[in-house]
């Protein structure tokens, strides 16, 4: 199954022809008939297709997040319309990296679509304006790499995968503090955007925990293209290392300008980072960068490898955390559904806040009733120009 933007009409007929495990391959009901079935788990029959909305950047700044989203989303819902039982009707919509576009789609896909979940957006930002209006419609909602600090709050409709930003930077910043025998660091930080502020916030209680002197912080917006001057009063700081919280379209120039005005001093970063996207465009300048997330091709986890290999396959290209997280939301609501065997929106609201110790390619996790997920971090470093797993 290709999944194609936009027009319901066609992606359902794409899933009916295809879902082996269909029983009659009719339309999605309005409302909640049809959604229960009989059995449970893997031996779960539900008549009606299930219809699932995919919200991600298709289009737009974070697109280099949402193309691989979109791609983990395809490989995982194959999978399971081949399973028996359940069929996936998927709708897949782009928010074109813009809040107002999800808030949109999100209600196309709410109120006249009628599905039973949705999954993404790809920002945070774009998440703070669409997921109240799944809340308030009663709709569950499962964020895939949204990870700034308050999303599981707005409220006990909404979920996430996605390792939060708060841990994440838990990890990392200790783990580059020992790696590195850390003792004085800059903060670099986009103070106008939702996710880079409260990463920002976080970054600085850590190192403050941490007794780490803070010789310096710069702030610039979401749109500069030019950092001369924050960079050379970091650079006269002579900070060991460098924390920056930033979106890509920030990162790159930053990054690279700063190695051209001689700041050679190691950077710990922010979820961006976990982009093999963002590491091929930085080339060397991403040498020794540091960063924390929730996914490495090298993790033992429960069908890590074969996820690996049939994505590599598949898409000439090996997946990343993004496309591992999406992988897995698609996976985690079809155990929302199977649990009771029902997948209308409040049986896998209930179910999807009761998922504990899952195993999946991301590893051991868990999302508790307040929508919060619950696994290990993965400290990485840039090596060669791979992200690798950081040795202590
Ligand atoms: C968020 C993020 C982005 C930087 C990457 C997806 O983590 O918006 O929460």
């Amino acid at each position: 199954m290709r999944l194609r933007v936009g027009s319901a009409a066609a992606a359902s007929a794409a899933v009916l022809l295809l879902a082996a495990g269909c029983v009659d391959g009719g339309e999605a009901p309005a409302d909640n008939s049809g959604l229960s079935g009989t059995g449970a788990g893997a031996d779960c029959v539900i008549e009606a297709p299930v219809k699932v909305g995919l919200v991600i950047s298709i289009t737009g700044g974070a697109a280099f997040i949402g193309g691989y989203q979109q791609q983990g989303l395809e490989l995982a819902f194959d999978e399971l319309n081949a399973q028996r039982g359940v069929e996936y009707q998927v709708l897949l919509e782009d928010d074109k990296t813009s809040p107002e576009e999800g808030v949109a789609h999100y209600a196309k896909l709410i109120d006249s679509e009628k599905v039973s979940v949705i999954a993404g957006p790809t920002l945070s930002t774009v998440a703070f304006a669409a997921f109240p209006d799944a809340q308030e419609a009663g709709v569950p909602a499962i964020g895939m790499s949204t990870t700034a600090e308050g999303i599981p709050d707005l409220g006990d409709y909404i979920f996430r995968d996605s390792l939060s930003e708060r841990v994440a930077l838990g990890a990392s910043i200790p783990a580059a503090v020992e790696a590195l025998d850390l003792k004085r660091v800059a903060i670099l930080y986009d103070g106008v955007d939702e996710f880079t502020s409260s990463a920002y916030r976080t970054m600085k209680e850590a190192l403050e925990g941490l007794g780490i002197d803070v010789v310096g912080e710069e702030e610039f917006a979401t749109t500069d293209t030019s950092f001369t001057e924050q960079l050379n009063r970091v650079k006269a700081a002579e900070p060991d290392a460098v924390v920056l919280s930033a979106l890509l379209g920030a990162t790159i120039p930053l990054v690279k300008q700063a190695r051209e005005l001689g700041l050679t001093a190691p950077i710990i970063g922010g979820n961006a980072f976990n982009s093999p996207v963002m590491v091929d465009e930085l080339g060397p300048a991403a040498e020794g960068l540091i960063v924390a997330g929730a996914w490495s091709s090298a993790l033992q986890s429960e069908g890590n490898e074969q996820f690996v290999a049939n994505f590599t396959q598949r898409y000439g290209r090996p997946p990343d955390q993004f496309a591992a997280q999406a992988y897995t939301a698609a996976h985690l609501i079809d155990v929302a559904v199977r649990a009771d065997c029902d997948a209308s929106r409040e049986a896998i609201k209930d179910n999807l806040g009761q998922i504990l110790e899952q195993e999946t390619v991301l590893g051991t996790l868990s999302i508790d009733e307040n929508g919060e997920v619950y696994q290990d971090p993965v400290v990485q470093i840039v090596r060669n120009g791979v992200l690798v797993p950081l040795e202590s």
